[in-house]
């Protein structure tokens, strides 16, 4: 009842009558302002006037179910239902497969934590405990927060979105990693939607393959993790972090770090980034599934790419080696032009090779500083 509650006075252009509400849910008006002062202490703002009702000032900024089904409702009419922690349907089988030209919703089914390890640990559970393709975990704090190869993504309570969605593509495995540009370019469009004209042209941009930038400090982190068999997806997990409101970073990321309050001024409900980042992903995976590969995208990408045309450091294990980054090809991979001298000093014949890297065994750094 408190679910459906909060959905109904999210929806209501004014005051919602109290009979109305005890006539939706069939019980008592004692029952009813029960739940209303449940939901203030949870950080709701409900002004009740006598002979009209309940109407919802403000929402807290809680990642809930509820709040990001209201906040995608409010852009976006074609969601699903108010989700449930409940599976509805066990088959990891395969048989819900996600497949280009049918419907796809992300956010179907959203579990929302107060703390949790790591959001994308959880997430790889969902598919054999048979969860839909689509499902999220949420959580306010992560204490085992993961970053790529072993790294570590701080997640302060409260500060920040960790979030995880579980998908099952009916892709070729070798395309997998495709799907960390797609969720990159969705969540770039996703900040730019809800913080729009309070962010400086251009501060927003992507620094190949997974970070996303404001001003050149990190904002956004992404870690996709795949389970798969030879030619078959078992499931991927994409996970999200983002510095929302934080102040302040520990010390060995405070220099590369930033969030959304600090570079804009603005608090946003993470709701609704995460509302938009639904979205815009549910739009761009679809285009994705169609033809396998980043041609409907890649011009988008490489113009928000931070490192193209500048000098990048390539961390290949086999060795360093520097050069200037092109923009990503269809496949995602990043194009670098190398220019390797004629053989003999101040010879004109200098030749340029165009190495493609892809994101799996190197790193990029830019030569001065963070980006
Ligand atoms: C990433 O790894 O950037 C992927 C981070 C993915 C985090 C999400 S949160 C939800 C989901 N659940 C998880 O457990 N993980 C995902 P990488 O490119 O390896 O970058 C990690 C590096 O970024 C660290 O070694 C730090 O230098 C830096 N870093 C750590 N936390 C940061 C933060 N909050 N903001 C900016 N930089 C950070």
């Amino acid at each position: 009842m408190k679910q459906q509650m909060i959905q109904l006075l999210h929806e209501a252009e004014g005051f919602v009558s109290g009979q109305e509400l005890c006539d939706h849910f069939g019980v008592s008006r004692t029952a009813v302002w029960k739940v209303i002062n449940q939901l203030k202490e949870e950080g709701y703002i409900i002004e009740s006037v006598t002979r009209k009702g309940y109407r919802l000032l403000e929402a807290p900024d809680l990642m809930t179910a509820e709040e990001i089904f209201a906040a995608r409702g409010r852009n976006h009419s074609a969601c699903g239902p108010v989700s449930s922690e409940t599976p509805t349907n066990a088959s990891s089988n395969g048989a819900l497969r996600d497949i280009a030209g049918e419907k796809l919703k992300m956010g179907c089914r959203i579990l929302s934590y107060d703390t949790i390890d790591s959001t994308n640990i959880r997430a790889a559970k969902l598919d054999e405990e048979g969860y839909p393709s689509g499902s999220l975990v949420v959580s306010e704090e992560q204490t085992a927060g993961k970053g790529r190869r072993g790294r570590s993504w701080s997640s302060p309570s409260g500060k920040g979105i960790f979030m995880s969605l579980m998908i099952r593509p009916e892709i070729n495995p070798n395309h997998a990693s495709m799907l960390t540009l797609v969720a990159a370019l969705a969540v770039s469009r996703a900040i730019s939607r809800v913080l729009g004209t309070k962010l400086p042209e251009n501060a927003l941009a992507i620094k190949w393959p997974n970070d996303i930038v404001l001003n050149g400090k990190k904002i956004v982190g992404i870690l996709t993790e795949m389970n798969a068999q030879m030619d078959y997806v078992n499931h991927i997990v994409i996970g999200i972090g983002i510095n929302v409101h934080n102040t302040d970073f520990p010390d060995d990321i405070k220099d590369t770090a930033t969030s959304l309050y600090k570079e804009s001024g603005v608090r946003i409900k993470r709701a609704d980034l995460i509302a938009a980042f639904l979205d815009e992903f549910e739009h761009d995976y679809e285009i994705f599934l169609k033809t396998e590969d980043l041609s409907a995208l890649q011009k988008e990408y490489n113009k928000l790419l931070i490192n193209r045309n500048r000098q990048v450091k390539v961390l290949d294990p086999k060795g360093e080696f520097t050069g200037i980054a092109k923009g990503i090809d269809v496949t995602g991979e990043l194009l670098v032009e190398v220019e390797h001298s004629g053989e003999k000093a101040g010879d004109p014949a200098q030749e340029i090779e165009v190495k493609k890297i892809s994101s799996g065994e190197v790193s990029v750094r830019g030569i001065y500083g963070y980006v």
